[in-house]
Formats: structure tokens, C-alpha cells, sequence
């Protein structure tokens, strides 16, 4: 099978493999197959993180295979079969390949990493329109943005919808409403904010809404003005990573590729001595979305990267 079919393969169990659910096990399940396929000696730690290991390996390469409810093929899963992939073309090389569990709720796996790499290597596709812009294949990123996850809970009082009159109402869902407008309006230049889940009880038509549980992610690519959207919006954090800046391990074999930030978070914000490769998005960069799509092409210019960095690394 080719890296495109592979991701197919992966699509095809379930388009939403939440961390931990039987999707994202089978996932796990075929890329353990492609891992042992490679040469490579299936291992799993404490919390479930997939290792395909050859020799003394100090070297790590790979990324997720759990997604969101509207994931398109990419996200993930690109970086652990083209991890795969290069293991094969190096056959002498002592490295590792790794599939954390849970990236998308907050990396839960990568979080839980103790040992420290010489060096681990993620490509992943950008998710941006910035590659596209520039007319490149490639970049190298130079940092992951930090970001901020957590919730605020709006306390009212369930009523009679039809009864009970406006001014005597404790509408939860109404303060919550103005609550999701200050969350937007608190984003400025160089930070981004969005409130993308929300929970209502008793969630019935005819009941004064009596609580709201609004989830909120925050992010900014510098530090001071994370902190200070976290301040403005004021809701409870449930983790934060500030700014993570990336090694160069990818500079060396892309001299002249493109530099870029990632707005999006990724394994390599937990994973010592991390570097990441981006494999240029299409479609506008759309993410989160069935619409994702890299080029084949541009895959398989990502692969020789990822391979050579490797190769150079790992030896
Ligand atoms: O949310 C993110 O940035 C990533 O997709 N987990
Ligand atoms: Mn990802
Ligand atoms: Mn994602």
C-alpha cells in the first residue's frame, strides 16, 4: 500500500477517532501492522502510545491518529504513515516510530512522555493557506502556538418556558450567549479565540435553561499575549502550554524551505528536542474538515525530507 492508500485505510474505520475509542484502537491496530511490515518491534507504553522501535533508538518520528468528528485524512495520521514509510527506506537506521494517543483533546499521550529523545521528528500537514501562498511544497516550522483550554459555567434556574415571565427569568443560555460574543471580541491582532462546544441543561425546548458549560480555546503565538487573553475572556483553564519553539533537525536537509509558525498544537508541544515538517495544505488550507487534502506530490517531498533528516539523525 502507498501513503495515500494507507491514509485511506485509516479514513475508512471511522472519519471521528476520539482518543481512546475502539476507532482510534484500530487505527492503532493497522498502523502496528505496517510498523511490524517495516521491520520494526511493536511496543505500547502506560497510556498507550504505539511504538514501532528498531535497534537503540534515540530518534523518534510520527504524530497522532485520532481525529475530530469532522477530520478529513490528513491530520495525524499523514505523519505516522510517512514516519512508517521512511523506516522502511532505512533499514539499518536505529530509530523509533511513535502514534501518540489523544492529540486532538489536549495531546493526552505526547503530555505523558518522560524519556527524552535525541531528536523527534513530526510532519504533519500545515492546515493553513500560508505554503499555498508562498507557491512552496514544504516548511519548516519554527515554533507551535501556545494555547490555552478550558470552560465557564453559567448558572441559572430551570422554568416554565410559556409561564414564567422574562424579568423573572435566570436564563443560563442567554448569559452564556453574551459570554460566546465577548469570547470573540476578546481576539486581537495576533491571538485567535473560539468557543467550539457548548452544553445546555436540561437542553429541553419548553425549560428556562438552568446551567451552561461553555469550552473555550485560547492561543497566541507569544506568551504575554496569551496570558493576557486568558485574563480578558476569564474562564477556568484546563491546560496551557505557552509558545513551544521547534529544532532545527529539518533546517539542515530544507536550507531554503520557507519558515512558518503553527497555529495549530501538536505532539511535538510535549515531546523534547521536537522539530516539525509542514507538507503544504490545498483547498485553502482547510482543516477540521473532509476538505483537508496535500497533494500526493508534495507528500512524497515531505517522505524524502523526513527520510534524510532521519538518516542523518538516526545514525
Ligand atoms: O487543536 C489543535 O490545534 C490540534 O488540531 N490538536
Ligand atoms: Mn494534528
Ligand atoms: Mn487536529
Amino acid at each position: 500500500m502507498n501513503i495515500v492508500e494507507r491514509l485511506d485505510a485509516i479514513y475508512a474505520i471511522a472519519q471521528h477517532r476520539a482518543g481512546y475509542s475502539a476507532a482510534e484502537d484500530a487505527a492503532h491496530e493497522l498502523a502496528a501492522r505496517w510498523m511490524r511490515e517495516a521491520g520494526l518491534g511493536v511496543s505500547r507504553d502506560e497510556v498507550g502510545n504505539l511504538f514501532g522501535t528498531r535497534g537503540d533508538a534515540c530518534v523518534w518520528a510520527g504524530s497522532h491518529l485520532d481525529s475530530v468528528p469532522t477530520a478529513g485524512r490528513f491530520d495525524g495520521a499523514l505523519g505516522v504513515v510517512a514516519a512508517i514509510e521512511a523506516a522502511g527506506r532505512l533499514p539499518d537506521a536505529p530509530l523509533a516510530v511513535v502514534a501518540f494517543r489523544a492529540e486532538e483533546t489536549g495531546p493526552m499521550g505526547s503530555r505523558r512522555i518522560t524519556s527524552v529523545p535525541d531528536a523527534y521528528l513530526e510532519l504533519h500537514i500545515e492546515q493553513g493557506p500560508v505554503l499555498a501562498g508562498l507557491g512552496e511544497p514544504l516548511g519548516v516550522v519554527t515554533a507551535i502556538a501556545g494555547q490555552a483550554r478550558g470552560f465557564r459555567v453559567f448558572e441559572g434556574r430551570a422554568d416554565h418556558a410559556g409561564t414564567t415571565p422574562m424579568d423573572a427569568r435566570a436564563d443560563a443560555l442567554v448569559e452564556a450567549a453574551a459570554f460566546i460574543l465577548h469570547v470573540r471580541d476578546c481576539a486581537r491582532e495576533g491571538t485567535v479565540a473560539t468557543v467550539g462546544a457548548i452544553e445546555v441543561e436540561p437542553n429541553a425546548t419548553n425549560v428556562v435553561p438552568q446551567r451552561v458549560t461553555v469550552a473555550v480555546d485560547a492561543r497566541s503565538a507569544d506568551a504575554k499575549l496569551l496570558d493576557a487573553l486568558i485574563d480578558d475572556i476569564g474562564f477556568e483553564v484546563q491546560w496551557k502550554s505557552d509558545p513551544v519553539a521547534m529544532g532545527d533537525a529539518f533546517a539542515a536537509v530544507l536550507p531554503d524551505a520557507p519558515r512558518l509558525m503553527s497555529g495549530a498544537g501538536h505532539d511535538a508541544m510535549f515531546v523534547p528536542n521536537s522539530s516539525m515538517l509542514f507538507v503544504r495544505s490545498l483547498n485553502g488550507g482547510i482543516s477540521h474538515h473532509p476538505d483537508e487534502l496535500s497533494s500526493a506530490e508534495d507528500i512524497a517531498l515531505g517522505v524524502d525530507a523526513l527520510t534524510a533528516a532521519l538518516d542523518r539523525l538516526a545514525r
